[in-house]
C-alpha cells in the first residue's frame, strides 16, 4: 500500500508520517516514509516549485514509493502534492495508491509557521525575502475531491488522527 499525504506546508503531514511508522512498527508492520523536503535537499536539488517541477516531484516520490510497497512495505509519501492530475496519475499507474489528505485551516498555520514561510510569503512584493509561490497563499493547491482518508489538524489531535490512519491501514491490508 502507498500512502499519499497531501497538504499545506505545517498541516503535519511530516509528524503523522513518523507517528504512524513508529506505531505501525510497534505492531510490526514496515513502513517507508519518503518525505517530500529531504529528497528535494539531497536528491531533487534541480527541483524547484513552479508547477512542472513539484509535478516531476511526485512522480519521482511516486517511483520510488512503488519500489517499496513492491516488497510489502507500507510505503508513505508525505508531500505538498498541490495538484490533483499527478496525484491522479499515481493512483492509476500503481497498486493500492490511498490519497490522505491532511488539511489544516491557513490561519492555523500562520498561526504555527514554524518555518517562518507563512510569514515570508505575507510580506511586501519588493522584500528581498519575499516568498513568491507558497503553497496555499499565493500558489495553488486543489483540494482532494474524493480522498481515502480525511484528517484535520486543527479539529483532532495528531494521536487522533494516527489512530485513525493506523485503523484505516490495519483495516485494508492482511498484517
Ligand atoms: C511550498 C515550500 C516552498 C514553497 C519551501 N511552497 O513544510 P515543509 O516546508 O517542511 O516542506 C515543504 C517543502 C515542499 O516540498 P514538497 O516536496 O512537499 O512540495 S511539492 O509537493 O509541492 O513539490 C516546505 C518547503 O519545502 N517549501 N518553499 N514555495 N513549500
Amino acid at each position: 500500500m502507498i500512502l499519499l499525504f497531501c497538504g499545506l506546508s505545517g498541516a503535519g503531514k511530516s509528524t503523522l508520517a513518523n507517528s504512524v511508522k513508529n506505531r505501525l512498527a510497534s505492531q510490526f508492520v514496515p513502513v517507508e516514509v519518503i518525505d517530500g523536503d529531504p529528497y528535494r535537499a539531497r536528491l531533487f536539488t534541480d527541483l524547484g516549485f513552479s508547477r512542472r517541477d513539484r509535478s516531476e516531484n511526485l512522480r519521482r516520490l511516486g517511483y520510488l514509493a512503488d519500489k517499496f510497497a513492491a516488497h510489502g512495505i507500507v510505503t508513505i509519501i508525505s508531500a505538498i502534492s498541490p495538484y490533483d492530475d499527478v496525484r491522479q496519475e499515481l493512483v492509476a499507474l500503481y497498486a493500492d495508491v490511498k490519497v490522505v489528505f491532511i488539511d489544516c485551516a491557513l490561519d492555523e498555520l500562520q498561526r504555527r509557521d514554524t518555518k517562518g514561510l507563512y510569514r515570508r510569503a505575507s510580506l511586501p512584493d519588493d522584500a528581498p525575502d519575499k516568498l513568491k509561490c507558497l503553497t496555499g497563499v499565493n500558489d495553488p493547491f486543489e483540494p482532494p475531491c474524493e480522498p481515502d482518508l480525511y484528517l484535520n489538524t486543527r479539529d483532532s489531535s495528531i494521536a487522533d488522527c494516527t489512530a485513525r490512519i493506523c485503523e484505516y491501514v490495519l483495516n485494508q491490508t492482511a498484517f
